[in-house]
């Protein structure tokens, strides 16, 4: 079905006829053509002939469009996620099935508050997570006693996903379930014929109890390792059964309507292609094709020409976002103050609804089953923010030049319907009825059409002078870009390089609001701790007890000691302390200056063990990498100079984009003297560091008391046989 109707090549030379309007009734995946003129259109996939030009690959590239749903999905722009489940209530990021149903007892649960808040901070759709990753369920499943009915939460009555669903009915918010393939719980998991029985009824039951669902998201995570579960998803069963159930909705991820952008980090890329090479989905078909080319999710280049010539279909295969609020993804109370400033949630919207993409902030609600306060004033700050930007287009009584104008219709955008460039380059100037200053440029290319343009400038006339003030490669369904504050009397947008005409729907200017940055905290090897910000000006003021910094708190004026590690807190001020920044807290440990690594399995001479133990997160130690390289374990030995109290661990991966040699099995031993070893954690995960490879802190049951420590690593996060470490540290009691 779905295979059939929705990558059916639909071409189309002639006018419409009645056979594409009825079709199109009958099957809402397919896109009407409603004007009478010769169209060629390929609904999400098309495929090439053997040994076509590329000339003739890219006029079909230029012609590929989204599904009826997926651009309806494009449109919300910015959704939400809730994670929410027995990891709220364990304090993990992945629960590993062993829980007792008897934790989860959200006591003030109240969805109405969730969707409320997510409504009020601009989010279209919540997508909750039914079942993670341990298996539990947050709905009356008959599948499995692992689920709410089993839990003292309203006696074993309770069903959270009516609950959500209800509220957003209530509130005129869409509404999409998370469903983990990954089941760590399951007693049938691996078993792969009866647990994709298990998985489709899970899904039935998900897809039939509630009403509409507008997005299924599948994860693509699983933990197992070599040595794990093998289960072999029935994929195609899986959409076959969403696309009987629920045909208005889109799979996400390991589905075929839209893609992960390929990191958790909340930024997407700036040459972002919907049309990709990249095949959607999980089926062996699909996978195969990526096999071919050599390229995932999280490749760079998902659609260039250069990979247009090698491919041998094309997909519309748009990017979503995913990122939490805060650093986890499931509510824990220690993260309560490290809920993503306002500079930092703005700049993630500009790179990603800004960068061709659908936001899905996650916002986890706490044990007492709300979101807690320090989420939801910051969402409202997002969402005044945004609106203080985008409330004004100082585009909005400009006079493009008159050959443009012909060809607009008025509409709710400056270029009405859409300007149709003629031939690329073209260019589409505009007086702007005065000198104007603005700060973000904003550009839509209607995307109905397909996606096209693959280069342009904007320049402006400033002091009579035209001037080229930002250029960038794809536009997409929407770009954003912030410049510094520009005044101009004339604008002009040059598309140079198109895959045929480009359609562009909206041309937008916008004076965004000054932004006061969080201040930066930093410290080196020796101790010493700098304090700065983004932005020049601020005064900062800092607390080294534990208290919220206020004005009257200690001036920073310059680098100062903290060799035994603590808490700093700082926050940054502006206009004589009337306006304040949020808080930022970083917690440092002992200082390693009297360290030294006595024992390391190997390392690699540019990255030597030294490396994890200098204070510096920039810096790495990696073991030899490639073919025939020692594997796991691989080991650390430190002596850190004298015997100190510690309660936990904890290591940071490697800086940068790329994460290769991330660990994510461990074992943690110490020892007083450097002979005999105590093993306090045996074979230890970091969950989830796949996807987030940020710090990893583990905590001890109790406070011990050791000279030297050693870690090993059993398993990497990415099956690499190599190690990588930016910082390994311990932490102290004082
Ligand atoms: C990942 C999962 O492993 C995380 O726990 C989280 O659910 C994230 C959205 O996706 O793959």
């Amino acid at each position: 079905m779905k295979q059939t109707t929705i990558f059916t090549l639909f071409l189309m030379l002639t006018t419409v006829s009645l056979t594409a309007q009825n079709s199109y009734m009958e099957n809402p995946r397919m896109i009407p053509l409603l004007n009478s003129v010769a169209q060629e259109r390929y609904v999400k996939r098309v495929e090439f002939e053997e040994g076509e030009t590329l000339e003739s690959k890219i006029h079909k590239a230029a012609r590929v469009v989204p599904t009826q749903q997926q651009l309806n999905w494009q449109k919300l722009e910015m959704t939400a996620f809730i994670h929410f489940g027995i990891n709220t209530f364990t304090g993990r990021e992945w629960g590993d099935g062993s829980e007792s149903p008897e934790v989860f007892n959200p006591a003030n649960l109240d969805a109405r508050q969730w969707v409320k808040t997510l409504k009020d901070g601009g989010m279209k759709m919540i997508i909750l997570t039914a079942k993670h990753h341990d298996g539990f369920c947050l709905w009356p499943t008959k599948t499995t006693d692992h689920s709410v009915t089993s839990s003292p939460w309203k006696n074993g009555k309770g069903d959270v996903v009516k609950e959500v669903k209800e509220a957003c009915d209530e509130f005129g918010m869409k509404f999409g379930v998370y469903l983990s393939p990954w089941d760590r719980n399951a007693g049938c998991y691996g078993n792969s014929p009866v647990y994709n029985q298990f998985f489709l009824d899970q899904l039935t039951e998900l897809l039939t109890w509630y009403g509409e669902v507008d997005e299924v998201w599948f994860d693509g995570a699983n933990g197992e390792g070599p040595n794990g579960k093998k289960q072999v998803y029935d994929w195609q069963a899986y959409y076959n059964k969403i696309e009987e159930l629920q045909p208005n909705a889109v799979v996400a991820i390991m589905g075929e309507d839209v893609r992960w952008v390929g990191t958790e980090t909340g930024y997407g890329r700036e040459t972002e292609w919907s049309v990709t090479a990249l095949a959607p989905g999980g089926t062996k078909e699909m996978t195969a094709i990526n096999k071919k080319l050599g390229i995932s999710a999280q490749s760079e280049d998902l659609g260039s020409r250069y990979l247009i010539r090698k491919a041998d279909h094309l997909f519309w295969y748009p990017a979503e976002v995913d990122v939490s609020i805060r650093p986890g993804w499931f509510y824990h109370e220690e993260e309560d103050n490290r809920v993503k400033s306002l500079a930092k949630m703005t700049d993630i919207y500009f790179n990603s609804v800004g960068m061709n993409a659908v936001l899905l902030l996650n916002v986890p609600p706490d044990k007492r089953g709300l979101i807690h306060k320090n989420d939801s004033v910051r969402l409202k700050e997002l969402k005044t923010y945004l609106d203080e930007t985008f409330n004004h287009n100082l585009m909005q009584r400009a006079h493009f030049s008159s050959d443009i104008q012909s060809q607009t219709i008025p509409g709710d955008n400056i270029f009405g319907a859409a300007w149709k460039t003629q031939d690329i380059p073209a260019a589409a100037e505009a007086n702007l009825n005065g000198a104007k200053t603005f700060n973000v440029i904003l550009l839509q290319e209607d995307i109905s059409k397909g996606q096209r343009v693959e280069q342009f400038k904007i320049e402006a006339l400033i002091d009579n002078q035209w001037e080229t003030i930002t250029s960038s490669t794809t536009i997409g369904y929407k770009k954003l870009i912030r410049i510094p504050k520009t005044t101009a009397s004339n604008i002009r947008l040059v598309i140079e390089k198109a895959r045929d005409n480009a359609v562009i729907s909206n041309f937008g200017l916008f004076l965004a609001p000054d932004m006061l940055s969080d201040p930066v905290i930093l410290r080196d090897k020796t101790g010493k701790i700098t304090i700065k910000t983004e932005t020049e000006g601020p005064v900062i003021t800092y607390t080294l007890d534990g208290t919220t910094p206020s004005p009257s708190s200690k001036i920073y004026s310059e680098p100062f000691m903290l060799e035994d590690g603590g808490t700093v807190k700082a926050r940054a001020f502006i206009n004589d302390f009337e306006e304040q920044s949020s808080v930022v807290t970083r917690e440092f440990y002992m200082n390693k200056s009297n360290w030294s690594v006595v024992d390391k399995s190997d390392e690699h001479d540019n990255y030597p063990a030294d490396n994890a133990i200098d204070g510096n997160d920039e810096t790495m130690w990696h073991t030899e990498w490639g073919d025939n390289v020692a594997s796991h374990p691989h080991h650390i030995t430190v002596d850190m100079g004298e015997k100190i109290k510690l309660k936990g661990f904890y290591y940071t991966p490697r800086a940068g984009e790329n994460k290769s040699g991330t660990i994510y099995k461990y074992s943690f031993f110490i020892s007083k003297n450097g002979k005999k070893w105590k093993k306090i954690i045996d074979h230890g995960e970091f969950s989830n560091i796949a996807n987030n490879p940020i710090r990893q802190t583990v905590a001890f049951q109790d406070t011990l008391k050791a000279r030297y420590f050693k870690m090993v690593s059993h398993e990497g996060a990415y099956q690499e046989d190599w190690i990588s470490a930016g910082e390994i540290g311990i932490i102290n009691v004082k």
